[in-house]
Protein backbone atom coordinates (compact mmCIF):
# COMPACT_ATOMS: atom_id res chain seq x y z
CA UNK A 1 0.00 0.00 0.00
CA UNK A 2 1.66 3.30 -0.98
CA UNK A 3 1.48 5.37 2.20
CA UNK A 4 2.17 9.38 2.72
CA UNK A 5 4.81 10.85 5.25
CA UNK A 6 2.19 11.75 7.84
CA UNK A 7 0.80 7.94 7.66
CA UNK A 8 4.80 6.44 7.79
CA UNK A 9 5.51 8.57 10.70
CA UNK A 10 2.09 7.87 12.44
CA UNK A 11 2.68 4.02 12.13
CA UNK A 12 5.36 4.73 13.86
CA UNK A 13 3.76 6.01 16.84
CA UNK A 14 3.98 3.84 19.81
CA UNK A 15 0.32 4.42 22.04
CA UNK A 16 0.70 5.15 25.56
CA UNK A 17 -0.95 2.32 27.47
CA UNK A 18 -2.24 2.62 31.26
CA UNK A 19 -0.09 1.18 33.83
CA UNK A 20 -2.18 -1.69 35.46
CA UNK A 21 -2.30 -2.84 31.50
CA UNK A 22 1.60 -2.80 30.70
CA UNK A 23 2.70 -5.93 32.48
CA UNK A 24 0.76 -9.01 33.73
CA UNK A 25 -2.49 -8.26 35.23
CA UNK A 26 -5.19 -9.95 37.54
CA UNK A 27 -8.70 -9.70 37.50
CA UNK A 28 -10.27 -7.23 40.26
CA UNK A 29 -14.39 -8.30 40.17
CA UNK A 30 -16.65 -5.65 42.25
CA UNK A 31 -20.19 -6.23 43.41
CA UNK A 32 -23.31 -7.96 41.50
CA UNK A 33 -24.71 -5.06 38.85
CA UNK A 34 -28.31 -4.32 37.80
CA UNK A 35 -29.53 -2.93 34.66
CA UNK A 36 -30.10 0.94 34.46
CA UNK A 37 -34.13 0.05 34.61
CA UNK A 38 -37.08 -2.67 33.58
CA UNK A 39 -34.60 -5.34 36.21
CA UNK A 40 -36.60 -7.64 35.88
CA UNK A 41 -37.72 -8.26 32.42
CA UNK A 42 -33.52 -7.40 31.67
CA UNK A 43 -33.07 -10.38 33.83
CA UNK A 44 -35.94 -12.48 32.54
CA UNK A 45 -34.29 -11.96 28.77
CA UNK A 46 -30.25 -12.18 29.88
CA UNK A 47 -30.51 -15.29 32.49
CA UNK A 48 -26.42 -16.43 31.64
CA UNK A 49 -25.16 -12.75 31.27
CA UNK A 50 -27.64 -10.72 34.33
CA UNK A 51 -26.15 -9.50 37.38
CA UNK A 52 -22.17 -10.07 36.49
CA UNK A 53 -19.76 -7.67 38.25
CA UNK A 54 -17.45 -5.16 37.05
CA UNK A 55 -13.92 -5.79 36.40
CA UNK A 56 -10.78 -3.88 36.65
CA UNK A 57 -7.92 -5.14 35.63
CA UNK A 58 -4.69 -4.39 38.12
CA UNK A 59 -1.26 -5.18 37.83
CA UNK A 60 -0.72 -9.19 39.06
CA UNK A 61 2.15 -11.40 39.23
CA UNK A 62 1.36 -13.68 36.12
CA UNK A 63 0.76 -13.63 32.40
CA UNK A 64 -2.32 -15.36 31.22
CA UNK A 65 -0.81 -18.01 28.36
CA UNK A 66 -4.51 -19.29 27.69
CA UNK A 67 -4.47 -20.40 23.91
CA UNK A 68 -7.31 -18.86 22.35
CA UNK A 69 -8.46 -17.72 18.59
CA UNK A 70 -10.10 -14.27 18.48
CA UNK A 71 -12.42 -12.91 15.62
CA UNK A 72 -12.70 -9.14 15.19
CA UNK A 73 -15.69 -7.40 13.88
CA UNK A 74 -16.69 -3.60 13.09
CA UNK A 75 -20.00 -2.39 12.93
CA UNK A 76 -21.64 0.32 12.14
CA UNK A 77 -20.54 4.47 10.96
CA UNK A 78 -16.65 4.61 10.48
CA UNK A 79 -14.94 6.10 14.02
CA UNK A 80 -11.48 7.25 14.21
CA UNK A 81 -9.41 4.67 16.13
CA UNK A 82 -10.83 1.51 14.93
CA UNK A 83 -7.80 0.13 13.74
CA UNK A 84 -6.16 0.96 17.21
CA UNK A 85 -8.62 -1.35 18.70
CA UNK A 86 -7.96 -3.96 16.42
CA UNK A 87 -4.10 -3.43 17.05
CA UNK A 88 -4.24 -3.28 20.51
CA UNK A 89 -6.26 -6.77 20.49
CA UNK A 90 -3.59 -7.94 18.20
CA UNK A 91 -0.71 -7.34 20.17
CA UNK A 92 -1.87 -8.39 23.55
CA UNK A 93 -3.99 -11.76 21.63
CA UNK A 94 0.26 -12.48 20.49
CA UNK A 95 1.61 -11.29 23.75
CA UNK A 96 -0.58 -13.97 25.79
CA UNK A 97 0.73 -16.60 23.51
CA UNK A 98 2.26 -16.63 19.72
CA UNK A 99 0.39 -19.35 18.48
CA UNK A 100 -3.10 -16.99 19.04
CA UNK A 101 -4.80 -16.31 15.76
CA UNK A 102 -6.88 -13.00 15.35
CA UNK A 103 -9.29 -13.35 12.71
CA UNK A 104 -10.81 -9.83 10.67
CA UNK A 105 -14.82 -10.68 9.90
CA UNK A 106 -15.47 -8.29 6.59
CA UNK A 107 -17.95 -5.64 6.30
CA UNK A 108 -19.38 -5.77 9.29
CA UNK A 109 -21.45 -8.37 11.04
CA UNK A 110 -22.42 -9.77 7.53
CA UNK A 111 -18.93 -11.25 7.70
CA UNK A 112 -19.35 -13.16 10.66
CA UNK A 113 -23.08 -15.18 8.48
CA UNK A 114 -21.45 -15.19 5.23
CA UNK A 115 -18.05 -16.54 6.12
CA UNK A 116 -16.11 -13.70 4.79
CA UNK A 117 -13.16 -13.30 7.10
CA UNK A 118 -9.05 -12.47 7.10
CA UNK A 119 -6.47 -13.61 8.98
CA UNK A 120 -4.83 -10.63 10.21
CA UNK A 121 -1.33 -10.82 10.84
CA UNK A 122 1.56 -8.09 11.25
CA UNK A 123 2.29 -7.84 7.67
CA UNK A 124 -1.54 -7.11 6.95
CA UNK A 125 -1.94 -4.67 10.18
CA UNK A 126 1.89 -2.70 10.31
CA UNK A 127 0.38 -0.09 7.15
CA UNK A 128 -3.38 0.71 9.45
CA UNK A 129 -1.47 1.41 12.92
CA UNK A 130 -2.94 4.94 13.93
CA UNK A 131 -4.67 4.97 10.75
CA UNK A 132 -8.22 6.58 10.33
CA UNK A 133 -10.80 4.60 8.72
CA UNK A 134 -12.36 1.17 9.05
CA UNK A 135 -10.90 -0.50 5.54
CA UNK A 136 -8.79 -3.14 7.56
CA UNK A 137 -11.66 -5.26 7.42
CA UNK A 138 -14.61 -2.86 6.30
CA UNK A 139 -17.55 -2.35 8.25
CA UNK A 140 -21.46 -2.83 7.50
CA UNK A 141 -24.79 -1.94 9.67
CA UNK A 142 -26.16 -6.22 9.40
CA UNK A 143 -28.16 -6.34 12.36
CA UNK A 144 -27.27 -9.72 13.72
CA UNK A 145 -30.48 -10.88 15.61
CA UNK A 146 -32.02 -14.00 14.32
CA UNK A 147 -31.37 -17.38 15.56
CA UNK A 148 -29.90 -18.47 12.39
CA UNK A 149 -27.67 -15.75 11.49
CA UNK A 150 -26.10 -17.21 15.42
CA UNK A 151 -26.16 -20.16 14.43
CA UNK A 152 -24.47 -19.42 10.79
CA UNK A 153 -21.94 -17.70 12.48
CA UNK A 154 -20.88 -20.76 15.00
CA UNK A 155 -19.67 -23.06 12.23
CA UNK A 156 -17.30 -20.48 10.94
CA UNK A 157 -16.27 -20.03 14.61
CA UNK A 158 -15.73 -23.54 14.94
CA UNK A 159 -14.04 -24.37 11.37
CA UNK A 160 -11.74 -21.14 12.75
CA UNK A 161 -11.20 -22.57 16.55
CA UNK A 162 -12.69 -19.37 17.39
CA UNK A 163 -13.07 -18.65 21.19
CA UNK A 164 -14.31 -15.66 21.26
CA UNK A 165 -16.23 -12.58 19.11
CA UNK A 166 -15.27 -9.17 19.61
CA UNK A 167 -17.69 -6.59 18.21
CA UNK A 168 -16.83 -3.09 17.66
CA UNK A 169 -19.88 -0.79 17.36
CA UNK A 170 -22.65 1.85 18.64
CA UNK A 171 -25.58 1.13 20.98
CA UNK A 172 -27.36 -1.07 18.70
CA UNK A 173 -24.66 -2.84 17.92
CA UNK A 174 -23.61 -3.58 21.72
CA UNK A 175 -27.01 -4.74 22.56
CA UNK A 176 -26.91 -7.16 19.67
CA UNK A 177 -22.96 -8.38 21.02
CA UNK A 178 -25.08 -8.92 24.29
CA UNK A 179 -27.73 -11.10 22.65
CA UNK A 180 -25.11 -13.22 20.87
CA UNK A 181 -23.56 -13.53 24.10
CA UNK A 182 -26.42 -14.52 26.03
CA UNK A 183 -27.72 -17.32 23.04
CA UNK A 184 -24.02 -18.95 23.15
CA UNK A 185 -23.88 -18.99 26.83
CA UNK A 186 -27.30 -20.36 26.59
CA UNK A 187 -26.84 -23.15 24.38
CA UNK A 188 -23.22 -23.75 26.40
CA UNK A 189 -21.18 -23.28 23.11
CA UNK A 190 -18.51 -22.08 24.51
CA UNK A 191 -17.62 -18.79 22.98
CA UNK A 192 -17.56 -15.42 24.22
CA UNK A 193 -18.37 -12.67 23.41
CA UNK A 194 -16.98 -8.93 24.10
CA UNK A 195 -18.56 -5.71 22.92
CA UNK A 196 -16.51 -2.20 22.74
CA UNK A 197 -18.05 1.42 22.59
CA UNK A 198 -17.31 3.15 19.04
CA UNK A 199 -19.07 5.79 17.91
CA UNK A 200 -18.41 9.42 16.50
CA UNK A 201 -21.82 10.80 18.07
CA UNK A 202 -20.62 10.14 21.50
CA UNK A 203 -24.18 8.76 22.75
CA UNK A 204 -22.64 5.51 24.39
CA UNK A 205 -21.71 6.54 27.58
CA UNK A 206 -22.86 6.23 31.43
CA UNK A 207 -21.69 5.65 34.62
CA UNK A 208 -18.88 2.95 33.54
CA UNK A 209 -17.94 4.43 29.71
CA UNK A 210 -17.01 7.89 29.66
CA UNK A 211 -16.64 8.27 25.91
CA UNK A 212 -16.94 6.46 22.96
CA UNK A 213 -13.97 6.21 20.49
CA UNK A 214 -14.07 8.77 17.41
CA UNK A 215 -15.92 11.70 19.23
CA UNK A 216 -12.65 13.11 20.36
CA UNK A 217 -11.03 12.84 16.56
CA UNK A 218 -14.42 13.81 14.61
CA UNK A 219 -15.40 16.39 16.88
CA UNK A 220 -11.71 18.03 16.68
CA UNK A 221 -11.53 17.76 13.06
CA UNK A 222 -15.35 19.20 12.45
CA UNK A 223 -14.02 22.28 14.83
CA UNK A 224 -11.08 22.79 12.47
CA UNK A 225 -13.23 22.87 9.96
CA UNK A 226 -15.64 25.22 11.36
CA UNK A 227 -13.04 27.31 12.96
CA UNK A 228 -11.81 27.86 9.22
CA UNK A 229 -15.39 28.92 8.39
CA UNK A 230 -15.70 31.55 11.22
CA UNK A 231 -12.30 32.82 10.09
CA UNK A 232 -13.73 32.92 6.55
CA UNK A 233 -17.37 34.97 7.57
CA UNK A 234 -15.12 37.29 9.84
CA UNK A 235 -12.99 38.41 6.64
CA UNK A 236 -15.69 38.60 4.25
CA UNK A 237 -18.53 39.34 6.68
CA UNK A 238 -21.22 38.93 3.90
CA UNK A 239 -22.43 35.09 4.15
CA UNK A 240 -24.74 33.28 7.51
CA UNK A 241 -22.87 29.82 7.00
CA UNK A 242 -25.64 27.03 7.70
CA UNK A 243 -23.18 23.90 9.20
CA UNK A 244 -25.62 20.29 10.21
CA UNK A 245 -23.42 18.39 12.22
CA UNK A 246 -23.12 14.49 12.22
CA UNK A 247 -24.34 12.64 15.11
CA UNK A 248 -27.67 10.91 14.45
CA UNK A 249 -29.82 11.88 17.24
CA UNK A 250 -28.07 13.27 20.02
CA UNK A 251 -26.41 16.48 19.95
CA UNK A 252 -23.00 15.69 21.84
CA UNK A 253 -21.07 16.58 18.33
CA UNK A 254 -23.03 20.17 17.77
CA UNK A 255 -21.92 20.94 21.88
CA UNK A 256 -18.63 20.21 21.73
CA UNK A 257 -17.95 21.89 18.27
CA UNK A 258 -19.68 24.85 19.86
CA UNK A 259 -17.93 24.79 22.97
CA UNK A 260 -14.34 24.18 20.86
CA UNK A 261 -15.22 27.17 18.13
CA UNK A 262 -18.56 29.71 19.75
CA UNK A 263 -20.44 30.28 16.99
CA UNK A 264 -23.30 32.53 16.87
CA UNK A 265 -25.68 29.90 17.27
CA UNK A 266 -25.68 26.49 18.10
CA UNK A 267 -28.88 24.70 18.39
CA UNK A 268 -29.04 21.63 21.11
CA UNK A 269 -31.92 19.20 20.25
CA UNK A 270 -32.60 17.63 23.60
CA UNK A 271 -33.12 21.66 24.47
CA UNK A 272 -36.01 21.70 21.99
CA UNK A 273 -37.73 18.96 23.09
CA UNK A 274 -37.79 19.70 26.60
CA UNK A 275 -38.87 23.15 25.65
CA UNK A 276 -41.45 22.03 23.48
CA UNK A 277 -40.57 24.17 20.66
CA UNK A 278 -41.97 24.40 17.29
CA UNK A 279 -40.45 24.56 14.07
CA UNK A 280 -41.08 27.81 14.11
CA UNK A 281 -39.95 29.11 17.21
CA UNK A 282 -36.40 27.70 16.57
CA UNK A 283 -36.79 29.99 13.16
CA UNK A 284 -37.78 32.93 15.07
CA UNK A 285 -35.15 32.89 17.69
CA UNK A 286 -32.79 32.48 14.44
CA UNK A 287 -34.02 35.41 12.58
CA UNK A 288 -33.91 37.59 16.08
CA UNK A 289 -30.55 37.14 16.41
CA UNK A 290 -29.56 37.59 12.68
CA UNK A 291 -31.83 41.01 12.87
CA UNK A 292 -29.96 41.67 16.03
CA UNK A 293 -26.44 41.22 13.88
CA UNK A 294 -27.82 43.38 11.11
CA UNK A 295 -28.17 46.41 13.35
CA UNK A 296 -24.63 46.49 14.64
CA UNK A 297 -23.58 46.52 10.79
CA UNK A 298 -22.95 42.29 11.13
CA UNK A 299 -24.62 40.82 8.33
CA UNK A 300 -22.48 37.77 9.31
CA UNK A 301 -22.65 34.32 11.26
CA UNK A 302 -22.20 30.92 11.97
CA UNK A 303 -25.09 28.42 13.37
CA UNK A 304 -24.48 24.51 13.97
CA UNK A 305 -27.48 22.27 13.52
CA UNK A 306 -27.56 18.77 14.96
CA UNK A 307 -28.33 16.22 12.11
CA UNK A 308 -31.40 14.56 14.28
CA UNK A 309 -32.80 18.00 15.12
CA UNK A 310 -36.16 17.64 13.40
CA UNK A 311 -36.64 14.50 15.54
CA UNK A 312 -36.66 15.88 18.28
CA UNK A 313 -38.96 19.18 16.98
CA UNK A 314 -42.00 17.35 19.45
CA UNK A 315 -44.80 17.70 16.83
CA UNK A 316 -42.15 15.93 14.08
CA UNK A 317 -40.97 13.42 16.97
CA UNK A 318 -44.36 12.21 17.54
CA UNK A 319 -44.82 11.76 13.30
CA UNK A 320 -41.77 10.11 13.36
CA UNK A 321 -42.88 7.88 16.12
CA UNK A 322 -45.82 6.58 14.20
CA UNK A 323 -44.19 6.56 10.98
CA UNK A 324 -41.97 4.29 12.29
CA UNK A 325 -44.60 2.20 13.55
CA UNK A 326 -46.33 2.33 10.52
CA UNK A 327 -43.11 1.30 8.32
CA UNK A 328 -42.45 -1.67 10.16
CA UNK A 329 -46.49 -2.80 10.15
CA UNK A 330 -46.98 -2.46 6.39
CA UNK A 331 -43.40 -3.43 4.95
CA UNK A 332 -43.42 -4.95 1.61
CA UNK A 333 -46.71 -3.56 0.53
CA UNK A 334 -45.65 -0.21 1.18
CA UNK A 335 -42.33 -0.71 -0.33
CA UNK A 336 -43.63 -1.60 -3.76
CA UNK A 337 -45.71 1.88 -4.48
CA UNK A 338 -44.62 4.69 -6.46
CA UNK A 339 -43.62 7.75 -4.20
CA UNK A 340 -47.01 9.57 -4.69
CA UNK A 341 -48.96 6.36 -3.80
CA UNK A 342 -46.71 6.50 -1.23
CA UNK A 343 -47.53 9.82 -0.07
CA UNK A 344 -51.25 9.03 -0.05
CA UNK A 345 -51.05 5.88 1.70
CA UNK A 346 -49.15 7.81 4.46
CA UNK A 347 -51.87 10.64 4.56
CA UNK A 348 -54.55 8.12 4.90
CA UNK A 349 -53.13 6.26 7.43
CA UNK A 350 -51.84 8.74 10.29
CA UNK A 351 -53.54 10.17 12.93
CA UNK A 352 -54.96 13.63 12.67
CA UNK A 353 -52.40 15.55 14.10
CA UNK A 354 -49.44 14.02 12.48
CA UNK A 355 -51.06 14.50 8.92
CA UNK A 356 -51.78 18.15 9.89
CA UNK A 357 -47.71 17.88 10.69
CA UNK A 358 -46.51 15.88 7.82
CA UNK A 359 -48.88 18.00 5.70
CA UNK A 360 -46.74 21.15 7.03
CA UNK A 361 -43.49 19.90 6.27
CA UNK A 362 -41.74 20.64 3.25
CA UNK A 363 -41.91 17.78 0.51
CA UNK A 364 -38.73 16.64 0.68
CA UNK A 365 -38.28 16.27 4.57
CA UNK A 366 -41.74 14.54 4.34
CA UNK A 367 -40.18 12.73 1.51
CA UNK A 368 -37.12 11.44 3.72
CA UNK A 369 -39.30 11.00 6.83
CA UNK A 370 -41.44 7.98 4.46
CA UNK A 371 -38.16 6.08 3.58
CA UNK A 372 -36.51 3.15 4.78
CA UNK A 373 -35.19 2.95 8.55
CA UNK A 374 -31.57 2.00 8.56
CA UNK A 375 -31.78 -1.80 9.80
CA UNK A 376 -32.00 -0.62 13.39
CA UNK A 377 -35.22 1.15 12.57
CA UNK A 378 -33.43 4.58 12.75
CA UNK A 379 -34.55 7.32 10.14
CA UNK A 380 -31.62 8.17 8.02
CA UNK A 381 -31.41 11.63 9.54
CA UNK A 382 -27.69 12.48 7.50
CA UNK A 383 -29.81 11.97 4.51
CA UNK A 384 -32.16 14.99 5.55
CA UNK A 385 -30.96 18.83 4.55
CA UNK A 386 -31.93 20.55 7.38
CA UNK A 387 -29.34 23.12 7.36
CA UNK A 388 -31.32 24.22 4.18
CA UNK A 389 -34.38 23.92 5.57
CA UNK A 390 -33.94 26.48 8.19
CA UNK A 391 -32.08 29.01 6.28
CA UNK A 392 -34.74 29.09 3.84
CA UNK A 393 -37.46 29.52 6.65
CA UNK A 394 -35.16 32.41 8.33
CA UNK A 395 -34.90 33.57 4.83
CA UNK A 396 -38.50 34.07 4.22
CA UNK A 397 -39.19 35.13 8.02
CA UNK A 398 -36.46 38.05 7.71
CA UNK A 399 -37.92 38.83 4.00
CA UNK A 400 -41.34 39.43 5.55
CA UNK A 401 -39.81 41.33 8.23
CA UNK A 402 -38.14 43.73 6.05
CA UNK A 403 -41.37 44.34 4.20
CA UNK A 404 -42.88 45.08 7.66
CA UNK A 405 -39.84 47.68 8.66
CA UNK A 406 -38.57 45.63 11.55
CA UNK A 407 -35.52 44.62 9.73
CA UNK A 408 -32.98 46.24 7.35
CA UNK A 409 -30.18 43.55 6.82
CA UNK A 410 -28.86 42.03 3.94
CA UNK A 411 -28.86 37.60 4.39
CA UNK A 412 -27.05 35.63 2.36
CA UNK A 413 -26.85 31.79 3.41
CA UNK A 414 -24.52 28.98 2.61
CA UNK A 415 -25.02 25.43 3.75
CA UNK A 416 -22.60 22.52 5.22
CA UNK A 417 -22.51 19.47 6.04
CA UNK A 418 -20.12 17.65 8.04
CA UNK A 419 -20.19 14.03 8.97
CA UNK A 420 -17.90 12.06 6.84
CA UNK A 421 -14.79 14.16 6.90
CA UNK A 422 -14.91 13.45 10.56
CA UNK A 423 -15.27 9.56 10.54
CA UNK A 424 -12.31 8.60 9.09
CA UNK A 425 -9.93 10.68 10.26
CA UNK A 426 -6.27 9.94 11.33
CA UNK A 427 -7.26 9.47 14.93
CA UNK A 428 -5.90 12.11 17.42
CA UNK A 429 -3.49 10.71 20.04
CA UNK A 430 -6.33 10.65 22.83
CA UNK A 431 -8.24 8.11 20.32
CA UNK A 432 -4.80 6.31 19.58
CA UNK A 433 -4.51 5.66 23.03
CA UNK A 434 -7.78 5.03 24.31
CA UNK A 435 -8.51 2.58 21.51
CA UNK A 436 -5.30 1.04 21.75
CA UNK A 437 -5.83 0.10 25.54
CA UNK A 438 -9.57 -0.85 24.56
CA UNK A 439 -8.55 -3.50 22.41
CA UNK A 440 -5.86 -4.44 25.27
CA UNK A 441 -8.27 -5.01 27.33
CA UNK A 442 -10.81 -6.71 25.26
CA UNK A 443 -8.36 -9.29 24.87
CA UNK A 444 -7.73 -9.46 28.18
CA UNK A 445 -11.32 -9.76 29.35
CA UNK A 446 -11.48 -12.85 26.87
CA UNK A 447 -8.28 -14.58 28.29
CA UNK A 448 -9.96 -14.09 31.70
CA UNK A 449 -13.01 -16.19 30.51
CA UNK A 450 -16.06 -12.99 30.25
CA UNK A 451 -18.42 -12.93 28.05
CA UNK A 452 -21.16 -10.27 27.59
CA UNK A 453 -18.70 -7.77 28.49
CA UNK A 454 -17.63 -4.44 27.17
CA UNK A 455 -14.31 -3.25 27.16
CA UNK A 456 -13.51 -0.51 28.85
CA UNK A 457 -11.01 2.45 29.94
CA UNK A 458 -11.47 5.13 32.57
CA UNK A 459 -10.29 7.98 34.39
CA UNK A 460 -9.25 9.56 30.77
CA UNK A 461 -8.80 13.18 31.72
CA UNK A 462 -5.85 12.00 33.55
CA UNK A 463 -2.17 10.90 32.16
CA UNK A 464 -2.46 7.71 30.05
CA UNK A 465 -0.53 6.02 32.23
CA UNK A 466 -3.19 6.66 34.99
CA UNK A 467 -6.10 5.58 33.52
CA UNK A 468 -8.07 2.94 34.42
CA UNK A 469 -9.13 -0.45 32.31
CA UNK A 470 -11.85 -3.68 32.39
CA UNK A 471 -14.89 -4.45 31.59
CA UNK A 472 -18.63 -3.60 32.61
CA UNK A 473 -21.05 -6.08 31.56
CA UNK A 474 -23.75 -5.10 28.84
CA UNK A 475 -26.65 -6.01 30.57
CA UNK A 476 -26.26 -3.13 32.90
CA UNK A 477 -26.56 -0.57 30.48
CA UNK A 478 -29.86 -1.93 29.04
CA UNK A 479 -33.12 -0.73 29.47
CA UNK A 480 -36.72 -1.69 27.42
CA UNK A 481 -37.38 0.95 24.77
CA UNK A 482 -39.53 0.51 22.08
CA UNK A 483 -38.33 -0.65 18.61
CA UNK A 484 -39.96 -0.93 14.82
CA UNK A 485 -43.49 -1.34 17.66
CA UNK A 486 -42.30 -3.33 19.63
CA UNK A 487 -40.64 -3.38 23.31
CA UNK A 488 -36.88 -4.40 23.04
CA UNK A 489 -33.69 -4.66 25.33
CA UNK A 490 -31.53 -1.84 24.43
CA UNK A 491 -28.42 0.03 25.73
CA UNK A 492 -29.92 2.99 26.55
CA UNK A 493 -28.62 6.07 24.79
CA UNK A 494 -26.99 9.49 26.03
CA UNK A 495 -28.40 12.34 25.05
CA UNK A 496 -27.38 15.79 26.07
CA UNK A 497 -28.04 16.28 29.91
CA UNK A 498 -29.37 19.69 30.16
CA UNK A 499 -28.49 19.66 33.87
CA UNK A 500 -24.56 18.90 32.91
CA UNK A 501 -21.53 20.85 33.11
CA UNK A 502 -21.21 20.50 28.94
CA UNK A 503 -24.87 22.17 28.63
CA UNK A 504 -24.22 24.48 31.02
CA UNK A 505 -20.81 26.09 30.18
CA UNK A 506 -22.55 26.52 26.68
CA UNK A 507 -25.82 28.36 27.97
CA UNK A 508 -23.60 30.53 30.21
CA UNK A 509 -21.86 31.96 26.99
CA UNK A 510 -24.21 31.50 24.40
CA UNK A 511 -25.87 35.26 24.15
CA UNK A 512 -22.32 36.63 24.19
CA UNK A 513 -21.53 34.86 21.27
CA UNK A 514 -24.96 35.27 19.21
CA UNK A 515 -24.34 39.19 19.92
CA UNK A 516 -21.00 39.44 19.68
CA UNK A 517 -18.33 37.71 17.38
CA UNK A 518 -16.72 35.65 20.17
CA UNK A 519 -15.00 32.65 17.47
CA UNK A 520 -12.09 30.61 18.47
CA UNK A 521 -10.28 28.75 15.64
CA UNK A 522 -9.15 25.67 17.25
CA UNK A 523 -6.64 24.66 13.99
CA UNK A 524 -5.69 20.68 13.08
CA UNK A 525 -4.80 18.17 15.10
CA UNK A 526 -1.45 17.86 16.11
CA UNK A 527 0.27 14.84 16.94
CA UNK A 528 3.59 15.76 18.04
CA UNK A 529 4.51 18.37 20.28
CA UNK A 530 3.12 20.00 24.07
CA UNK A 531 0.31 17.53 25.74
CA UNK A 532 -1.72 20.49 26.38
CA UNK A 533 -2.19 21.37 22.56
CA UNK A 534 -1.69 17.48 21.29
CA UNK A 535 -2.94 15.08 24.11
CA UNK A 536 -6.08 17.50 25.42
CA UNK A 537 -9.62 15.66 25.91
CA UNK A 538 -13.01 17.11 24.28
CA UNK A 539 -14.32 19.70 26.54
CA UNK A 540 -17.20 17.80 27.11
CA UNK A 541 -15.27 14.74 28.52
CA UNK A 542 -13.24 17.58 30.96
CA UNK A 543 -16.30 19.08 31.73
CA UNK A 544 -18.25 16.20 32.71
CA UNK A 545 -15.05 14.38 34.74
CA UNK A 546 -14.14 18.13 36.64
CA UNK A 547 -13.63 17.03 40.13
P1 LIG B 1 -22.83 4.67 14.43
O1 LIG B 1 -23.88 4.97 15.43
O2 LIG B 1 -22.98 3.37 13.79
O3 LIG B 1 -21.46 4.88 15.00
O4 LIG B 1 -22.96 5.72 13.23
C1 LIG B 1 -22.73 7.05 13.36
C2 LIG B 1 -23.11 7.87 12.17
O5 LIG B 1 -21.97 8.52 11.68
C3 LIG B 1 -24.21 8.88 12.49
O6 LIG B 1 -23.67 10.06 13.02
C4 LIG B 1 -24.88 9.07 11.17
O7 LIG B 1 -26.22 9.49 11.31
C5 LIG B 1 -24.82 7.70 10.57
O8 LIG B 1 -23.66 7.09 11.11
C6 LIG B 1 -24.75 7.70 9.07
O9 LIG B 1 -24.59 6.40 8.64
P2 LIG B 1 -24.46 5.94 7.14
O10 LIG B 1 -23.22 6.58 6.59
O11 LIG B 1 -24.38 4.46 7.23
O12 LIG B 1 -25.68 6.43 6.45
Amino acid sequence: MKTSALQQARAAYQPKLPKALQGAVKVQEGAPTQSVDNQEEIKALFPNTYGMPLVEFVPGETENAKQMNVGIILSGGQAPGGHNVISGLFDQVKKLNPNNKLYGFLMGPGGLVDHDYVEITEELLKDYRNTGGFDLIGSGRTKLEKEEQFEKGLEIIRQLNINAIVIIGGDDSNTNACVLAEYYAAKNYGVQVIGCPKTIDGDLKNSQIETSFGFDTATKTYSEVIGNIERDCNSARKYWHFIKLMGRSASHIALECALQTQPNICLISEEIEAKDQTLNDIIENIAEVVAYRASQGNNFGVVLIPEGLVEFIPAIGRLIQELNDLLAAHGADYADLDKDAQRAYILAHLTEENRATFETLPEGVSRQLSLDRDPHGNVQVSLIETEKLISDMVGAKLARWKKEGKYNGKFSALHHFFGYEGRCAAPSNFDADYCYALGTSAALLIASGKTGYMAIVKNTTARTDEWKAGGVPITMMMNMERRNGEMKPVIRKALVELDGKPFKAFVAQRDQWAKETCYVYPGPIQYWGPAEVCDQPTKTLELEQEK
